[in-house]
This record gives C-alpha cells, sequence and structure tokens, in this order.
C-alpha cells in the first residue's frame, strides 16, 4: 500500500531530508525530492577558508540536550567533540543568549572595561526575560520588542542608574544599541522594532551550551542522506507551479517544473522558506493559497543575519575572549538601524564571535550583520567589505596597521532560492499564525480529498522557528501526518525498513 503512495517533497534542506527519511522508514517507497540548487542542506552550508572549515549558513545546535533531535542525531553519527557530549554541557541553561567571555571596544579606539557596561548588559538580559513572559500574561504595553526596552530603559535608568556620572549613562545607552542589534541578529529582523512583544514568548530555547560540528553541519546533511535510496533527490530541479484541488487531475496533485515536467503526487510537502515563499507564493500554488494562510505568510518575518570571517595574523582580543562587542559612542538613542545606509551600514555589525579551539581556526572571527544594513553590504564587492571591515577594526582597536589576512561574507539576501535568513513572529503576529502556516492544503472544513499540500520548514514549526532542530521536527511531523493517514500500512511493512 504505502509503496503505491506518491509523495514529492519541494526543498532538499533538513525538513525536506527528514520527511523523506521518516517517509522511507515508515515504508512508503514512491518519494521524490525535487531541489532547486545543485545541493542539499539548503541553509545547512559548510564551506571553507582555505584549509578552515566554517559554517555559510547554521552555526551551533542551539540547546544541546536529550530533547533536541539535531543534537541526538549527531551524537549518533559521532559528529560532536566529546566536550558537547557531557551531562554538564547538556544541563547548562543560557536561555538562548549568546553566552561567552566577552572584550568590549568602543568607537573611540578603547577596551572597555566590562564592570563599566555591566549594568546595561544585566538590565537588558532582564527586559528580554519579561519581554518572553507576556505570552502568558496577555496585554502587552507596546507593540514590539524595541519599543518596550527603549520605554523601559528610560525608566529603569532614571532610578537604578541615577548615581552613575551622565557619561557613563550615556555609555551605557550606548550598548543597549549594540544589544538591540544582537537581538536582530539572533532573531533574524531588521529591527527589534519589528519583532512582535505579545508573541516573543512563543520562542522555545532548550538546555545546553550551544555547540558546533568540528567537521561541519553539512555532515548531519550527509549522514541523513547515505541512508536514503539512491536518486531521490533530483537536483537544479526548481518547481515553479503546485496544482492543487485541480478536478482534471482527479485526486492527485501536480507540480510544474521550471524546465517544463509536470509529475503527478498523491500528496506535496513544501518546504521552501518562508522568504522564497512571501516573494513567490503568487505564482507557487494554483488555485492560490487562501486568504488566511496567505496573511499568515504576509505577516510573519523574515530578515537577513549574514555573517562576515575575518581572519588575522595574530589576536587583537584577550586569549580567553568568545566573544567582542563593538560599542559605538554616539547611539545613546538606544536604536537598532543605521540611516545613513551607504555610508554607514557597517555600524549594525554588533561584534564578532572568536571561532575555537585556536589550534582549529587561527586567529579567526565571525563578524554578525543583521537587516538592511546586511543586505546592502550583499551589493558590496568582497575588496569594498574588506576596506569596510579593516578601517572598523582599526577604529575600534586604536592601532593603524591591524590589517585581516582574509574576509568572506555571506550573502543570504541574494540566495534566489532563500531570500534571506530566517523567520521571526513580527508586530501583529500570534500563535495562529503559525498554525495557519503548518495547516495542510485543502484547509479544514474542506470536501476535497484531504492532504493534497503539506507545509515544512522552520517557519511551520510552533516554538522551534528559525532553528535547525525546529526544522527537521517539522519534515517529522508532516510525514508523520502521512503515515497516519495510511493505517492499512502493516507493522511488518514497516518493520521492513
Ligand atoms: C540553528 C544556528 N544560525 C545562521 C544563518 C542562517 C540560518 N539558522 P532550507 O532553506 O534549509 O531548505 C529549503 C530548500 O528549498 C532549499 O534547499 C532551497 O534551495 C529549496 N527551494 C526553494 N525554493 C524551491 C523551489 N521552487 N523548488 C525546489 N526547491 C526549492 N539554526 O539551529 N542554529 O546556529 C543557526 C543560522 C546565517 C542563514 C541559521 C540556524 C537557521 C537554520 O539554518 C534554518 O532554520 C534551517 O536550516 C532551515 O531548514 P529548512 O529545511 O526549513 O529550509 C529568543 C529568541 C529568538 C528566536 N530566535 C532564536 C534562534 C536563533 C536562530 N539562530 C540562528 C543563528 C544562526 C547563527
Amino acid at each position: 500500500m504505502a509503496g503505491n503512495v506518491k509523495i514529492v517533497i519541494v526543498g532538499c534542506g533538513i525538513s525536506g531530508v527528514a520527511a523523506a527519511h521518516r517517509l522511507v522508514k515508515a515504508g512508503f517507497q514512491n518519494v521524490r525530492i525535487l531541489e532547486a540548487t545543485a545541493r542539499s542542506g539548503g541553509r545547512i552550508k559548510t564551506g571553507s577558508l582555505g584549509d578552515i572549515i566554517i559554517e555559510i549558513g547554521a552555526n551551533w545546535i542551539h540547546g544541546p540536550c536529550e530533547e533536541n533531535p539535531v543534537f541526538c542525531l549527531a551524537r549518533q553519527y559521532g559528529l560532536l567533540d566529546p566536550k558537547a557530549l557531557t551531562p554538564e554541557n547538556q544541563a547548562i541553561d543560557v536561555g538562548g543568549h549568546p553566552q561567552g567571555l566577552p572584550n568590549f571596544f568602543s568607537s573611540s579606539g578603547w577596551k572597555l572595561n566590562a564592570e563599566d557596561v555591566f549594568p546595561a548588559q544585566e538590565m537588558f538580559a532582564e527586559l528580554m526575560t519579561e519581554c518572553s513572559e507576556f505570552q502568558c500574561q496577555k496585554g502587552e504595553p507596546c507593540a514590539s520588542v524595541g519599543d518596550f526596552i527603549r520605554k523601559e530603559v528610560k525608566e529603569r535608568a532614571a532610578e537604578k542608574w541615577k548615581n552613575i556620572n551622565p557619561a557613563t549613562r550615556c555609555l551605557l545607552q550606548c550598548m543597549i544599541s549594540n544589544m538591540l542589534k544582537a537581538e536582530c541578529s539572533i532573531n533574524g529582523a531588521h529591527s527589534m522594532d519589528e519583532v512582535g512583544l505579545g508573541a516573543f514568548g512563543l520562542y522555545k530555547s532548550l538546555p545546553g551550551l550551544d555547540c558546533t560540528f568540528p567537521g561541519g553541519y553539512e555532515g548531519l546533511i550527509k549522514n541523513l542522506m547515505s541512508e536514503l535510496p539512491d536518486g531521490l533527490v533530483t537536483y537544479s530541479h526548481p518547481v515553479q507551479c503546485v496544482h492543487w484541488n485541480d478536478a482534471k487531475t482527479g485526486n492527485s496533485v501536480m507540480v510544474e517544473c521550471e524546465d517544463g515536467e509536470r509529475i503527478t503526487a498523491d500528496h506535496v510537502i513544501v518546504t521552501v522558506p518562508l522568504g522564497y515563499l512571501k516573494k513567490h507564493h503568487s505564482t507557487l500554488f494554483h488555485p492560490p493559497l487562501p486568504l488566511h494562510k496567505l496573511h499568515s505568510v504576509q505577516r510573519m518575518g523574515f530578515g537577513t543575519n549574514n555573517k562576515i570571517f575575518v581572519e588575522f595574523d595574530a589576536p587583537w582580543w584577550d586569549a580567553d575572549c568568545e566573544i567582542i562587542y563593538l560599542v559605538w559612542e554616539d547611539e545613546d538613542v538606544m536604536v537598532d538601524q543605521i540611516p545613513d545606509l551607504q555610508r554607514s551600514w557597517i555600524k549594525k555589525l554588533f561584534g564578532f564571535t572568536v571561532l575555537k579551539p585556536t589550534e582549529r581556526y587561527g586567529h579567526l572571527l565571525c563578524g554578525w550583520i543583521a537587516g538592511h544594513e546586511s543586505e546592502y553590504m550583499e551589493t558590496l564587492s568582497e575588496q569594498e567589505v574588506t576596506c569596510e571591515i579593516t578601517q572598523l577594526i582599526r577604529r575600534f582597536t586604536g592601532n593603524p596597521t591591524v590589517t585581516p589576512r582574509r574576509v568572506l561574507r555571506s550573502q543570504w539576501f541574494q540566495e534566489p532560492w532563500t531570500c534571506g535568513s530566517y523567520s521571526h513572529l513580527a508586530t501583529g503576529c500570534s500563535e495562529q499564525d503559525l498554525d495557519n502556516m503548518m495547516e495542510p492544503l485543502p484547509p479544514k472544513g474542506s470536501n476535497a480529498p484531504p492532504l493534497q499540500v503539506l507545509f515544512a520548514g522552520e517557519a511551520t514549526h510552533s516554538c522551534f522557528f528559525s532553528t535547525v532542530h525546529g526544522a527537521l521536527l517539522t519534515g517529522w511531523r508532516e510525514a508523520d501526518r502521512l503515515i497516519s493517514h495510511y493505517p492499512s500500512i502493516s507493522p511488518s511493512e514497516l518493520s521492513k525498513s
């Protein structure tokens, strides 16, 4: 029975691979993935800088613990360093925010004392926790996280920082701007003014100190793919339109590819990124998406977060430093948007993470830049980006001769099959939008054959959106939806896999 059911999966990122893996294991033999690019992995993309392995896309396993399926698979495939496997590592709970020993540099070329900026960090952390709690309380006081942070810092600083001298208070507000920019990178948003306060708490972090894949994140994809039948994926085969609810094709769905090929299937699982969906929904589905689903696609946020790798011959940061923050001393207004994009886009880069261990990575930093400033950066030549980065570092270190050896940046906004980095819940979003995102077509209440088109991908997970584990779980979710739709698959057929 399962062998006769034809399933097409659009997209070979982790959600598409996970769906195929689950279906094949359950005995479905007629599964095919159509992928627009020449590779699998999507936003999991491992690259290199000389001999050094770097991640162009997803970086960490967020919350590596028993509940995290990416951690469990990576452990099973032997892809992690021993430290990440320890119970101590799995028990550390950082609430999904950047950790690590920091260095702070200011735009006038001074290294700042951590104690001097600590009151700003402490207040910001307290406010971020409060932001996550509105979901339970309802009746949030502002529409966006950015508005709430600014309003609360102004009020609380008047009381809490009243004995701090004006120059230091000004610096603390500049530090708040820096942390807002860091949040833009974490949330994949242009500005925290665009991230909804009421729905902010829907995102759930898992315990465990974030860890990386020493041999590259793509090792996860390669291992999963090695357990799939050869030829299951057709590469460089973009899907142009999914025809559903078409009386002419009976109960089937018809997938029209860019090269003109037409493939009929009983079910199609669409895993394209939300950025792509926002741009192409009107041509990707025929008939168009139902209005409630379309409005959720439009309401949900999908922004850009890029990396700029910068390699040096020698470090200018402390030996134990894990994260470098760049604090602009003219930003006491607590903003995360740069008005003069063309001249000052680099101000959006909030800082660098230091790649460790040094024996593996040398003196390599990863800079983080989100938003429209990041999208503008993508339009510049590598030489222009290198020049800006060099000037930035010379300014913040006060060292006019420090020169990067190599620079390499990601360009996720220009990636035609992704159109950005990952999703967030924008202002006006609620739990209902995530429910709408994952709802199959035809929608509930229709008399048409059910489960014609199913939706997976990070932007369809109710609490782990924007992550690899979220995306993987949505692939499994949609595979399970189909598996339970065919209860006649006998246990013996299941055990054959
Ligand atoms: C994580 C991390 N990480 C950094 C950067 C990026 C992302 N993420 P895919 O896009 O993979 O697959 C779809 C496929 O469809 C693709 O191959 C297309 O080519 C194809 N396609 C499109 N159109 C098609 C068509 N028409 N026909 C055929 N095929 C088509 N996640 O866990 N750890 O460190 C990071 C990071 C720079 C860009 C990340 C990270 C996000 C993940 O990469 C991403 O979710 C999944 O890979 C998506 O898989 P997929 O299958 O859905 O799509 C408090 C709070 C705040 C909330 N946020 C906190 C979490 C922060 C998230 N962290 C991100 C940080 C980094 C650094």
